[in-house]
Formats: C-alpha cells, sequence, structure tokens
C-alpha cells in the first residue's frame, strides 16, 4: 500500500470507528498528513502498524461528577481523562473546565500532548482531562465541591508516577488546590500528583509564566533563526487568561509592543500598549470581564464579539507584525490569516492549542510566513510541569531564574530540533513538518521497542 494510502486509511477508519469529534479529526488528519516524508523513508512505521495504534487512546476514562449548588439543588457534569500515550514517560497534560468540553476535545488536546511532551525532550506520555463544567459565574464554594467531587473518580486514575493533570483552560491554581487538597484526603499522599501547584506546598516558580514566556522565547528563535527580532514590533494577542497575559508580559521584556487581548466576550485595542498590571489585575485576580479595562484605559477601543465582522475575529484585523493566538481552538480562519498578511503580519506564534484552522495554516506556509506551530510554540507549560515533577521527586526548590533559564534552554531545543528535522526532509523552515515528524519519531521508535503493547 502507498504511504497516502495507508494515512487514508487510519484517517477513515477513525472517522468511521469514533463519530462526531471534529477537532479530534482535525488534529489527527494534520499530524499524519505531514508524516508522509518520513513514512516513506521508514517503513518500518507501517509494519509496526503505528498509525493505528497512535490514534487509539491506551485508555479513556468517562465519569459523572454530581455536585450541590449554592440552592441545595444536585448539579450533574461529565469528566474526562484521556490517557493517550505512555511510551516515552507517565500520562501528563491539563484538564479544561469549559461547557464547550466533549469527548472530541478532550481527545484532539490529548493526541497534540503526546506531541508536543515528546518534542520538549523530557520524559513526559500525552493526556488531557476536563469537565463541561462552567466555572464562570460560580462561587468559590461550588468551584470547591465540583473540584472535590472530580477527583473522587479521578483519583483512582492518577499519581505522581502513572499520571500528572494539570490546568488548561478554567483550571488555574484556585482549581489546582481544590483538587490536590481532595487528593491528599482521598489517598493520604502528599506527593506531587498535579503541576501548577501553590508555591507553598510543592508548586515550581515561573510555572505560571511558562507558557506565555514559553511562547514568546520561540517567536524570539524563529525571528533570530532570520537574522531578525521581535524588538520594536508591533504584535498582536487574542485571549487574556494564562497564556495571554505572560505573553504580553514578555513580549515587552523582549522589547516589543502588545496592542491587543481578548475575552469571550470582546477585545481590546490599546495603541499605546496593554498595560499589563490592569490586565492582570482585571482578569487574572478579579475574574471580571474584559470590558472593565475601559475604566483605566478609556482611550482603549474595545469591540464586543457581536460587532465582529462575520466569519473572522476583530483581534487580527489590527495591523501588526507577529501575532499570537493564545485562547482557544479555531480562533484564526482563512479570512483572519488573509487580512493579517494583507497588513504586513509575517509571524504567527501559536500559544493556544491548534488555534489557526487547517486553511490559515495551508495559507501561511503558501506565502512562506513564519509559522510557530502549536505544539512546539506552547510547550513551555508542560515543560516547566515537569520541571515541577522533578523539583518535587528530589524535594528541591528551584529559584525563578533558574527555572526560567532552563524553560529558555528547553524552548531553544524545540525550535532547533523542528528546524533541524525540517531540513531533513527537504522543507527547511516548516516548523509544522519538522515539529510532527520530531515529535512522531521519538515516540514510535519508543512504541517500537516496548513491544506489541
Ligand atoms: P484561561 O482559562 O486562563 O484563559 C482562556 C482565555 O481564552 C480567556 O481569556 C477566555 O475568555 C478565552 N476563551 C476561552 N474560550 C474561548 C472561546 N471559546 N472563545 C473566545 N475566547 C475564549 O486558559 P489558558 O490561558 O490556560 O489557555 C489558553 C489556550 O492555551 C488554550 O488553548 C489552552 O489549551 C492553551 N494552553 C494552555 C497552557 C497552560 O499552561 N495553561 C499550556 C499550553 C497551551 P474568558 O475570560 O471570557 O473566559
Ligand atoms: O496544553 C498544555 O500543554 C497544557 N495545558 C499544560 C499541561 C501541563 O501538564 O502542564
Amino acid at each position: 500500500m502507498s504511504v497516502k494510502n495507508y494515512i487514508d486509511k487510519v484517517l477513515k477508519s477513525t472517522v468511521q470507528s469514533t463519530p462526531g469529534q471534529t477537532e479530534f479529526y482535525q488534529a489527527v488528519e494534520e499530524v499524519l498528513t505531514t508524516l508522509e516524508p518520513l513514512l516513506q523513508a521508514e517503513p518500518k512505521y507501517d509494519n509496526y502498524n503505528i498509525l493505528e495504534r497512535i490514534v487509539i487512546p491506551e485508555r479513556q476514562i468517562l465519569f459523572r461528577v454530581v455536585w450541590m449548588d449554592d440552592q441545595g439543588k444536585i448539579q450533574t457534569n461529565i469528566g474526562y481523562r484521556v490517557q493517550f500515550n505512555s511510551a516515552i514517560g507517565p500520562y501528563k497534560g491539563g484538564l479544561r473546565f469549559h461547557p464547550s468540553v466533549n469527548l472530541g476535545i478532550i481527545k484532539f488536546l490529548g493526541f497534540e500532548q503526546i506531541f508536543k511532551n515528546s518534542l520538549t525532550g523530557l520524559a513526559i506520555g500525552g493526556a488531557k482531562g476536563g469537565s463541561n463544567f462552567d466555572p464562570k459565574g460560580k462561587s468559590e464554594g461550588e468551584i470547591m465541591r465540583f473540584c472535590q467531587s472530580f477527583m473522587v473518580e479521578l483519583s483512582k486514575h492518577i499519581g505522581e508516577t502513572r499520571d500528572v493533570p494539570a490546568g488548561d483552560i478554567g483550571v488555574g491554581g484556585r482549581e489546582i488546590g481544590f483538587m490536590f487538597g481532595e487528593y491528599k484526603r482521598l489517598t493520604g499522599s502528599f506527593e506531587g500528583v498535579l503541576t501548577g501547584k501553590g508555591l507553598n506546598w510543592g508548586g515550581s516558580l515561573a510555572r505560571t509564566e511558562a507558557t506565555g514566556f514559553g511562547s514568546v522565547y520561540f517567536a524570539e528563535n524563529i525571528l533570530n533563526k532570520a537574522g531578525d527580532s521581535l524588538k520594536g514590533k508591533t504584535c498582536t494577542v487574542s485571549g487574556s487568561g494564562n497564556v495571554a497575559l505572560y505573553t504580553i508580559q514578555k513580549l515587552y521584556d523582549m522589547g516589543a509592543l502588545p496592542v491587543t487581548c481578548s475575552d469571550s466576550k470582546g477585545m481590546i485595542y490599546d495603541e499605546n500598549g496593554i498595560d499589563f498590571k490592569s490586565l492582570k489585575s482585571i482578569k487574572e485576580i478579579g475574574r471580571k470581564d474584559l470590558s472593565e479595562y475601559l475604566k483605566v484605559h478609556p482611550k482603549a477601543t474595545y469591540t464586543p464579539v457581536h460587532q465582529y465582522a462575520e466569519g473572522t475575529n476583530a483581534v487580527w484585523s489590527v495591523p501588526c507584525f507577529a501575532a499570537f493566538p493564545s485562547a482557544t481552538q479555531n480562533e484564526l480562519n482563512l479570512n483572519d490569516i488573509q487580512i493579517l498578511y494583507k497588513n504586513g503580519c509575517r509571524l504567527v506564534n501559536e500559544g493556544a492549542n491548534m488555534p489557526s484552522t487547517p486553511e490559515a495554516i495551508d495559507f501561511m506556509i503558501a506565502k512562506k510566513m513564519f509559522y510557530g506551530p502549536a505544539k512546539a510554540a506552547n510547550a513551555g507549560g508542560v515543560a516547566t510541569s515537569q520541571l515541577e515533577m522533578s523539583q518535587n521527586a528530589s524535594m528541591q526548590k528551584w529559584s525563578f531564574a533558574e527555572v526560567d533559564d532552563k524553560l529558555r534552554g528547553i524552548m531553544k531545543n524545540i525550535f532547533d530540533l523542528s528546524y533541524k528535522t525540517s531540513k531533513e526532509f527537504g522543507d527547511e523552515g516548516n516548523l509544522m513538518l519538522g515539529a510532527n515528524i520530531a515529535g512522531f519519531r521519538k515516540v514510535a521508535d519508543s512504541m517500537i521497542d516496548q513491544g506489541a503493547v
């Protein structure tokens, strides 16, 4: 069978055997189709049935989460943990709490996580979990009771050498705290079973900042290779959560000017640069809507989502040199990238997971734009999670500078590996190709070493 037919066969059987998982198919198709030159060169992956195996999670756990709201009413949600691949290390990956969560979304995130974690060079397998629970508008007591109930089931499947969850959309330090407390109560074990923990009880310095910082380090590596840098560049950022916030902070450190941010209700354009302190205080500390930014900076512009031009994300209509999508999947489509490009944008660096649609990616590659694909560009978060696991296991605590230095080094290694691999397969500078092949190769070779498992 030709390589094309082999890939096609696996894609078709994935769709047929797991109906309705649109985002998962999108992630699988992107990875599998870019593996073509590797599969041409190395028939062993076909011989060992690697593609058929790698698209099926080793285990997926779906459970009922029942909790009581402040009115004494019973509420019900669905919990998930998809343990996708443990070929190179214990399962590792975040938890997402958002009303849109379903099995297909958790599987897309878990699938991406396999290759991202591999690229970090660290010993971590791929997993993802979460719930369709909506933290918005819930009291602290409701969030706590939900997290505790979620952990009652999750605790049976995780452990410091087994599976180590962390945060993602809707899960930050507060939720990790509630879940950690419940895990300890249930098992009696104080262990590094979650990352993103509080700094007083096993958390790592710089984990909060790591995804955003790492994303900017990755972008800087791309530009440095081309003899350029972020210094003096106008940048647009979407989102205003953990990743977006620390992307904005690091962009200033690099001498760039981030002029936008957004949340699920609208976007801010501040031509003087987004005020990091105000943003942190409104979104991270206050958990308020982004429109509050206008109270502090009345000259900035706020556009609510319902005023976005149809089929576009208004963040991408702002002229910039570099765009940092850092909110959610499929938030940058073909319309958006055409507008960005027309306005002079030359770099898209993905802080979020799968933020660009396949058509937008095709456009970027055709135009030879600089493109930092998510599984490489946002790997700094999970890499620093692994640094937290290392500190926990060795009972050490490293300084902020020590962790940040390691993060910087890891992002450079990911860039170098992705670049080198793109060159090896005849498409120098195509980092999506390089990252997918490099991430896959290490996992696939480990699967072969470990036999029929
Ligand atoms: P947060 O929950 O901290 O922030 C998410 C941000 O995106 C918020 O501003 C939120 O708006 C906005 N948002 C979420 N969903 C939507 C949506 N459907 N439409 C529009 N805006 C939306 O999450 P993170 O910053 O942690 O995660 C952001 C992205 O980065 C995700 O794709 C995540 O998977 C990815 N990522 C996260 C890592 C981490 O370490 N946290 C690591 C690697 C990737 P609002 O405030 O209104 O809810
Ligand atoms: O998508 C991701 O890489 C994360 N949400 C972070 C995972 C982790 O285990 O730190």
